[in-house]
């Protein structure tokens, strides 16, 4: 066997099904060994979309996701969907070409020090130097790539060590990881907190979306009937239990749901990573922090948890509740700040303004949404809308990057989720500009015969930093833009495109959409007049509010 077919053999070993990518003549031994094998190359239209669609795939199966680019240009392609990774907790394996390293014989040509690049954006780069080294160091990437906390791992496979032959050795067979299980003190030590605690809450983080926690945590929410709220990135983790949903935090201060927040002596924060924007901020004065997670906590200004539980987090919280269950007298402390909270957040949401206001656009994207149904956002004012005001119930519903935070991200991940849930409705929403920074890969959803639906919501600029700008009393300034007709560029690509025209518009065009099947964009204008309305004077004034009952 070559470099190529020992790599090849490795990666059907990890059980890899499809790899993404934009090969490059350095890979051509790659490609012909996946020829003759039962993994499917998937092409994208540009080596970042393959490594979000990577990335996607490691954060809803918990299985890295697999990247294949060229040398150079291709690899350093991959740089931003790293980051994605890195910052975002999602295991995905990255190949990449290089140019023979045993004789050099086009010099410099195209030579990048990819894995120098790659090093502070993965947890681990490796160049391979010889076939024989392949099995183990697959299987070490894909060990690194997974455990907690999951990430990018990149591998250089240069194309002379690709077409060289070595020994024929089989791969490593990969073997169940079980984590170990917080220690009975620790237990005993945090189940004593939460006992003496007068309002405790429960936050859920980035870490509670991980695909494999979502039944063990769901029981302990509905044992322990503590409220709960969630970062951004761990909306939908708790599967029912949504009579205890108090909010999320889309904001670090002042939302409405740190009317709750602020009044907790005890949080109970599980799987918090601090990649994501604070969903609160700790001080001197409080609150206490129990910090539940695989990994300590990273000690930050705004995060440095009074105590920690350690451990597999599933099974440490099964035991937590043992030790907790119906001895709560004062779980639902909080509760009763919870209608308010909601009635806030779903102010104005049925208004038929037009264009529509971002609590409409939630609000009929809900509608037309199942229970079961992905929405994957883009990068843009809009996130934060969809966080705070879209209600999920099912565990990894709503796909957002709240931790780089990347235009172009939106449309590759819903590509991968629909990829991997052929049965179910799955949404991009994206940003006029976030969209075309991948809207290339409408291609690749036709190409893959997908069922997908995009929606791009028009301001003709960068919303979110115009608002940014508002928000500091700076001048309206370089922030729009010109658009193409959205739905005739999607029909230049194969696809199906229509436009919404009129308030009550939206609803029946996504619902249009989804039954006529494969990939449908609709264009929708949005009124952001709301995020200063709402997101600042309104927050200013209820944050004053919540500050005064504090006191
Ligand atoms: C790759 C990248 N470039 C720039 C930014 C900074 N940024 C964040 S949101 C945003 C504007 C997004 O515009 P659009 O996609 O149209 O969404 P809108 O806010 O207008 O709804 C920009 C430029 C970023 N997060 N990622
Ligand atoms: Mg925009």
């Amino acid at each position: 066997m070559n470099g190529a077919q020992l790599i090849v053999s490795a990666l059907e070993n990890e059980g890899v099904q499809q790899i993404f990518g934009v090969p490059g003549e350095e890979n051509l031994d790659v490609v012909e060994a996946l020829r003759r094998s039962k993994i499917k190359l998937v092409l994208t239209r540009h080596e970042q979309a393959a490594a979000f669609m990577a990335a996607t795939h490691g954060r809803l199966t918990g299985k890295p996701g697999v990247c294949l680019t060229t040398l150079g240009p291709g690899a350093l392609n991959l740089t931003t969907g790293a980051a994605y990774a890195l910052l975002g907790a999602m295991p995905m394996v990255m190949i990449t070409g290089q140019k023979g390293i045993l004789s050099r014989k086009q010099a410099g040509f195209q030579v990048v020090d990819i894995v120098s690049a790659m090093t502070p954006l993965t947890k681990m780069a490796n160049q391979i130097v010889s076939p024989a080294t392949i099995p183990t160091m697959v299987r070490e990437a894909f060990r690194v790539a997974q455990q907690e906390r999951p990430g990018p791992v990149h591998l250089e496979l240069p194309e002379d060590i690709a077409r060289e032959v070595g020994p024929d050795m089989s791969p490593i067979p990969p073997h169940p990881i079980d984590q170990p299980v917080a220690p009975r003190a620790a237990l005993d030590r945090a189940a004593e907190l939460i006992l003496g605690a007068k309002r405790p809450l429960i936050m859920l983080g980035a870490a509670a979306s991980r695909p494999r926690l979502s039944d063990a945590l769901s029981d302990f929410v509905r044992r322990v009937r503590v409220p709960f709220f969630n970062t951004q990135m761990g909306k939908g983790a708790v599967t029912g239990g949504s009579d205890l949903y108090i909010g999320t935090a889309a904001l670090s201060a002042r939302d409405y749901v740190h009317r709750a927040i602020d009044r907790a002596d005890l949080i109970i924060a599980i799987g918090h990573d601090t990649v994501e924007k604070p969903p609160f901020l700790m001080g001197a004065s409080g609150p206490t922090v129990l910090h539940v997670g695989y990994l300590p906590a990273t000690v930050e200004e705004v995060y440095f948890p009074q105590a920690e539980l350690i451990g597999d987090v599933g099974p440490s919280l099964t035991l937590l509740a043992d030790r907790l269950e119906h001895r709560l007298p004062r779980a639902q402390a909080l509760l009763p700040l919870r209608e308010d909270i909601l009635a806030h957040i779903a102010d104005r949401a049925e208004e038929s303004r037009f264009p529509p206001t971002p609590q409409r656009i939630v609000h009929d994207v809900r509608q037309a949404m199942p229970e079961d149904g992905i929405v994957c956002l883009d990068n843009g004012m809009y996130k934060i809308w969809f966080a705070r005001n879209y209600r999920t119930h099912v565990a990894n519903t709503l796909l957002l990057d709240n931790a780089l935070a990347t235009m172009g991200a939106g449309l590759p991940s819903a590509i991968m989720a629909a990829c991997l849930n052929p049965d179910r409705r799955v949404l991009a929403v994206c940003g006029d500009g976030g969209f075309m920074m991948n809207s290339q890969e409408l291609e690749t959803a036709v190409r893959l015969k997908l069922n997908l639906v995009v929606l791009v919501l028009v301001d003709h600029a960068y919303g979110m930093i115009r608002w940014k700008q508002a928000v500091d009393g700076f001048p309206d300034f370089g922030m729009t833009f010109g658009d193409p007709d959205f739905a005739a560029y999607a029909r230049a690509y194969g696809a199906k495109g229509s436009r919404v025209e009129s308030a009550d518009g939206l609803a029946p065009a996504l619902e249009a959409a989804f039954m006529g099947g494969g990939v449908h964009l609709v264009s929708a204008p949005i009124d952001y007049s709301e995020n200063e309305r709402v997101l600042v004077d309104e927050l200013r004034a209820q944050g004053a509010t919540t500050a005064a009952n504090a006191e």
